[in-house]
This record gives C-alpha cells, structure tokens and sequence, in this order.
C-alpha cells in the first residue's frame, strides 16, 4: 500500500528537489503546464500540507453541547488553590530550549495579541463538536522567549494525571508554529470553564482531539522527547498506543 509516509521515506522529496532544479531554467519553465500542476499536486499530498489551515465555521455552526472529555477537574492541590483564587498568582511557564525563560500570568496571555477561530474538535472516541477559541499564537511566545535553533518539538505539562500518570503533549515545530496553533484562554467568547481546561489550553487545530491539551501550566522547548515520561512524547502515546502525530 503507498501511503505519505512509504513516499517521504522511500525518497520522493530527493525526487522533487531535482525537478525544482531543472524546472527553474526559462525554457523549461514555459513547456510545464498541465505535467507541473499535476506534479504541484502530488508534491502537496507528499508533504500532507502541513501549513494550510483547517477550516473554521461560523458562530451559527456553535455546537449547542460540547463535552468533556478526559479529565473534568484536575485533583492536585497546588490546581485547587489556583481555582480558587480565580489563577491570580497562577503563570504559563515556558523553558528548556530558550533563550529567556518565561513565567506570563493569565493577566498577561489576556492582554497579549491573540487569534479567534471557530473550529472542529475531533476526539478518536467517535464525537465532533465546533467551538469558537481565542488565544495566544504559541509562535509568538516561542519568538518573545528565544527558541534555540537545537529545538524540535514542544512540550505542554498539563496539571491533571489519568490514573496517576501525568497528561502531557508535543507537537513538532511544523505546528508549533502554524497560524491557528494556539494557547487559548477564552472558549465561545468566554473564560475557558474548568471542565475544558482553565486556565489555559492548547489549540492545535490540524490534529485530533487528544492533543489539545488542557490545564496546560509549563511548555518546555525540547531537542527529543526521550526522558520526558515514557518517551513516546503523550500521555495517550506512552499508555495507550495512541500515535504521536495526529494530524487530520
Ligand atoms: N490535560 C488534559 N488534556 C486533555 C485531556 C485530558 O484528559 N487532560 N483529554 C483530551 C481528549 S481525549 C480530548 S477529546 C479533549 C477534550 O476536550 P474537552 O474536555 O474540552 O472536550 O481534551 C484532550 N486534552
Ligand atoms: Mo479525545
């Protein structure tokens, strides 16, 4: 069976760079039309276009009922005493691989440029549901902090465990830096409720449900997801088989 990975592995991105190569000279240029749109199109399925956006709807397409999913309300005591004060002396951390580590306060990701956009959740357990998020592009944090150039993936510690293992993320730098990557704080015009993920939770719309991860407190700027839990860089990837790249 060809699949994109079979292709990216067997070479077909060596194949592609020759025909930039010979397709940058005039003459040839004006003789590829037909051939070079469809080779264009074959290049894009190659590479899974991975920068183009996923859709986003319309406040008339709000799910009247989005659920919750996974954990409700995280148990650890330092989150309690963060709820209830309303995250006041809660902050975002975001280390490892940066320049200047950060320590924001929710105040401070409110006050940031953010992005709004309706999209469509997809959980692996068989539902859908079309929120509106507004956040902070992770780009923009990833640039104020300093990303290292060793850095290839990110890493979101969550402040919830599923029975006693932590819930944590990665996404590589692809989507760590795509436009509708965010770390949304507001849902449907809304502080972000507790069932969803408050205070903050990441938005990373080309893939499935369970990489959205929630009650996000720390992102860590990492070269390999080796030594981080169980290595396989998610708490669904190291317990339960889950794939890593879950993109739709
Ligand atoms: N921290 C944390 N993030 C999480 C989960 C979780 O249990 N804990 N569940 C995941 C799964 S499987 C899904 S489908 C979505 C559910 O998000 P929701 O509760 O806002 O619907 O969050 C994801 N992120
Ligand atoms: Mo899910």
């Amino acid at each position: 069976m060809i699949t994109r990975r079979n292709v990216l592995v067997g070479g077909g991105g060596l194949l592609l760079a020759g025909c930039d190569r010979i397709a940058a000279s005039p003459t040839v240029r004006q003789t590829l039309t037909l051939g070079e749109a469809a080779s264009r199109s074959t290049q894009r399925w190659l590479i899974g276009d991975r920068q183009s956006l996923a859709p986003e709807f319309t406040r008339a397409d709000l799910s009247p009922v989005f659920r919750v999913n996974g954990s409700a309300r995280p148990s650890a005591a330092d989150y309690a005493g963060h709820l209830a004060n309303g995250f006041a002396d809660w902050t975002l951390v975001l280390d490892g691989l940066v320049a200047t580590p950060l320590a924001l306060s929710l105040a401070a990701l409110r006050a940031a440029p953010s992005r709004t956009q309706i999209t469509r959740h997809d959980c692996v357990e068989g539902w859908s549901a079309i929120a509106q998020w507004t956040g902070v592009p992770l780009g923009l944090l990833l640039r104020r902090a300093g990303l290292s150039t060793r850095a290839r993936y990110i890493v979101f510690h969550c402040a919830d465990d599923l029975l006693g293992k932590p819930y944590y993320e990665s996404i590589d730098l692809v989507d760590a830096f795509h436009p509708q990557t965010i770390l949304a704080h507001t849902m449907n015009g809304t502080p972000l409720s507790v069932g969803h993920g408050a205070p903050l939770r990441l938005r990373v719309e080309r893939q499935l449900g369970y990489k959205q991860a929630k009650y996000v407190m720390r992102i860590q700027a990492v070269d390999t997801l080796a030594g981080i839990h169980a290595g396989k860089g998610g708490f669904w990837e190291d317990n339960h088989d889950y794939q890593w790249y879950a993109g739709i």
